[in-house]
């Protein structure tokens, strides 16, 4: 294991490979590899890329990572999307354009198994994208579907956050319906090729001016009223971050000049502007969080046999205990860790 370690930090993408999997297993070690390739971690610029299945994230992905590779920047690309072309379910089409990142030693790609519980998938994926930083990738990638709370917890990872549309995916613009406009730094509406992209455009807009404190206040300012200054975060000057909508078309390689500078703005947003402290801050108050509360409970179920949870769960459903007081029985239970 401390080869793993070394060889990964040399960049050795073999032991890389080998030691993410160690780490997604959760094998013996591992946590005291994460432990070691630590203190090298946080240099990378992590952008999380999510959206329905389908809109482009895989295409656009790629397409930026040919744009990063350009600029010389090492790109590490982790999908959670089980559909995605990154993790085999490729049509031949996303195959040969992935030709052009295979063979590519300055690009690593990195599935992750989404077998397991949602929330084991969030760590795993903190975990995977903490040893790609700590072997060296400027810029890693994080695919995945945009499907409910586990996916934005996620996504939440990142430091920029790119949300990616497609026109025609339904009447309504399907990034509402899971609530991840919020947490949108860049909107992309891909396919803009495919009839209706205008609409879909005008669409984002008027959920962000309705939505997005920044974006309302620019839109204030923007009919002749001065707006005082946005309430600071924390006590410091943040400014406000309107999230811009590119329009981009995946496969001829359009509008990747303009995300790529939407991209690079928030970036310079996120430095300038300090933000990236505090966000970092915020990341791991709710890693720790998360955590803290898998190994509570982890410590709990192993001092309460299993048929107790059985027995507890037909007295709910007898209506004999309603849940929360169950909780206190077990909780008062003895043999208690707390
Ligand atoms: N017409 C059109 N098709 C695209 C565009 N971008 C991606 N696609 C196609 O849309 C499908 C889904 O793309 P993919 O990148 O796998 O989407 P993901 O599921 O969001 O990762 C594939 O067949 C792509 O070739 C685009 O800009 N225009
Ligand atoms: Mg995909």
């Amino acid at each position: 294991m401390d080869d793993l370690v070394r060889e990964t930090l040399r960049g050795n993408r073999r032991a890389l490979s080998r030691l993410l999997t160690y780490v997604e297993n959760q094998r013996e070690g591992a946590a005291q590899a994460l432990a070691e390739l630590f203190p090298q971690t946080g240099r990378a610029w992590v952008i999380g890329v999510t959206g329905s299945p389908g809109t482009g994230k895989s295409s656009l992905v790629n397409a930026l990572a040919k744009a990063f590779r350009a600029q010389s920047k090492t790109v590490g690309i982790i999908a959670v999307d089980p559909t995605s072309p990154f993790s085999g379910g490729a049509i031949m089409g996303d195959r040969i354009r992935m030709r052009d990142l295979a063979g590519d030693k300055g690009v690593f790609i990195r599935s992750m198994a989404t077998r397991g519980s949602l929330g084991g998938l969030a760590r795993a994926t903190r975990d995977v994208i903490r040893a790609l930083d700590a072997a060296g990738f400027d810029v890693i990638f994080v695919e995945t579907v945009g499907a409910g709370q586990s996916e934005v917890d996620i996504v939440r990872t990142a430091q920029t956050t790119v949300v990616v549309e497609a026109p025609g995916m339904g009447d309504d613009v399907q990034a509402i319906k899971a609530g991840i406009l919020e947490i949108a730094d860049v909107l992309v509406v891909n396919k803009a090729d495919r009839p209706g992209a205008d609409n879909t455009v005008r669409a984002l807009r008027t959920m962000l001016e309705m939505g997005h404190p920044a974006a309302r206040a620019q839109l204030t300012s923007h009919h002749g009223q001065l707006m005082p200054p946005a309430a600071s975060v924390n006590g410091s000057e943040e400014t406000l971050w309107i999230p811009p909508v590119v329009r981009t078309i995946a496969l001829e390689d359009q509008g990747i000049g303009d995300l790529m500078a939407a991209l690079e703005s928030h970036r310079q947003h996120l430095v300038e502007a300090q933000v990236l402290t505090n966000l970092e801050r915020q990341h791991i108050e709710i890693e720790l969080y998360d955590r803290l509360q898998a190994a509570l409970m982890a410590r709990l179920l192993k001092t309460i046999p299993s048929n107790t949870f059985t027995d507890f769960i037909h007295r709910i459903q007898t209506r004999e205990l309603d849940p929360q007081t169950a909780v206190e029985a077990i909780l008062a239970l003895p043999n208690q860790p707390m």
